[in-house]
């Protein structure tokens, strides 16, 4: 009797979290993502199978292989210079071992020219470069919290002061002028540096990022003018979400801009954690009279697994969402094909595999 009712419910068990959902193979992924208008791939994740965290890539033509890079956390595009566009996709910044526990790295997903950009005392989290040559990324200050922090090859490293709380995760919703979408406030640059003084930004940027000042994190962004002068920060307002808000991401990595829709708006994805149960989702987002707004709230994933580290990409006319869940018991890469809300499983090895981020060229 006993193992008659331990059989129906792993029966159930299955029902509920796996057949529901039809998942697609790796080999799938590849022929819808070309047909839906993706370009050359490159996904890069991070493998904690070998004991050490290590970067793994999976691009469209091969199974996954390591980078044999030390390192966690990639991101990507880029190249390095104060208002430089030339944007390489094979370029990478990453956690890597280091002063206070973690460094940020730099390097090709072919091995080459690895080298250390940001060396601080404390832990360096979290990088996210964009287009014009400008780094993001989370900074552990003396007091043991967060603070995020700005970079460019030309400035060095400039703290910002946006208050109480833990920033983390900062993702860039916008730094380099696109003249329809430049904010009143950034006025074509004119800011020139003073001897000594760190000129992190040849623009102004707003940044989305999670923070704590009232206990749970919060989506919060801020306006950072030319220079890395913090003119204005808050909540993200517009969704209600009963839980925390993490590990925000928007679809920029491609161009030298966020990739917004006719209306200004572009995507968010974040990470939501609602007790102990984490799970990916989207909303949209608009700039509105000088404040960012969310709206259109929708949950992407519904799984007993925990979800997390969504990296978004708008592709030609179709869009993606990756992350990594430990739904079949370790954690493995997914994509989701949004339009479509198909899923597929990229990964299914030993160990973990998470934070992904995909490359691709145009
Ligand atoms: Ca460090
Ligand atoms: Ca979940
Ligand atoms: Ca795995």
């Amino acid at each position: 009797m006993q193992s008659k009712q331990r059989i129906l419910s792993l029966l159930l068990l299955l029902c509920t979290t796996v057949a529901s959902i039809e998942m697609g193979t790796v080999e799938e992924f590849r022929t819808d993502y070309y047909d839906s208008g993706g370009y050359t791939m490159e996904l890069v994740y991070t493998d904690y199978s070998s004991g050490e965290a290590e970067l793994w890539l999976l691009d469209c033509w091969s199974e996954p292989e390591s980078l044999e890079i030390n390192g966690r956390f990639a991101s990507g595009m880029g190249e390095f210079g104060v208002g430089g566009c030339y944007v390489n996709p094979s370029f990478l910044v990453f956690e890597t071992p280091g002063r206070g526990g973690y460094d940020l790295a730099a390097g090709y997903t072919y091995g080459e020219k690895l080298f250390i950009i940001v060396d601080d005392p404390g832990e360096d989290l979290q990088p996210e470069i964009f287009g014009n040559g400008c780094m993001a990324f989370s900074r552990e200050n003396t007091e043991g919290g967060y603070d995020i922090a700005l970079w460019s090859a030309d400035s060095g490293v400039k703290v910002l002061d946006l208050g109480p709380g833990d920033q983390m995760w900062p993702t860039f919703f916008y730094a380099a002028s696109t003249e329809e979408l430049l904010p009143e406030w950034a006025d074509p640059y004119t800011y020139e540096s003073q001897p000594g003084e760190c000129d992190p930004l040849s623009e102004g940027v707003i940044l989305i990022y999670q923070d704590n000042p009232d206990g749970d994190y919060r989506l919060h962004y801020a306006f950072i003018a030319p220079g890395g002068v913090v003119d204005h920060y808050g909540e993200l307002t517009g969704i209600e979400f009963d839980g925390e808000m993490l590990c925000p991401d928007l679809p920029n990595r491609y161009y030298n801009k966020p990739d917004y829709y006719p209306d200004g708006s572009t995507l968010l994805a974040f990470q939501g954690l609602v007790d102990d149960n984490r799970d990916i989702y989207l909303a949209d987002v608009h700039m509105y009279d000088g404040k960012l707004v969310a709206e259109n709230l929708r949950q992407l994933t519904d799984w007993t697994g925990q979800e997390k580290f969504p990296d978004i990409y708008a592709g030609y006319g179709s869009t993606w969402c990756f992350f990594s869940s430990d739904r079949d018991g370790d954690y493995d890469i997914y994509a989701l094909w949004i339009e479509e809300m198909r899923f597929y499983q990229l990964t299914d090895e030993p160990g973990t595999q998470t934070a992904p981020l995909l490359m691709t060229t145009l």
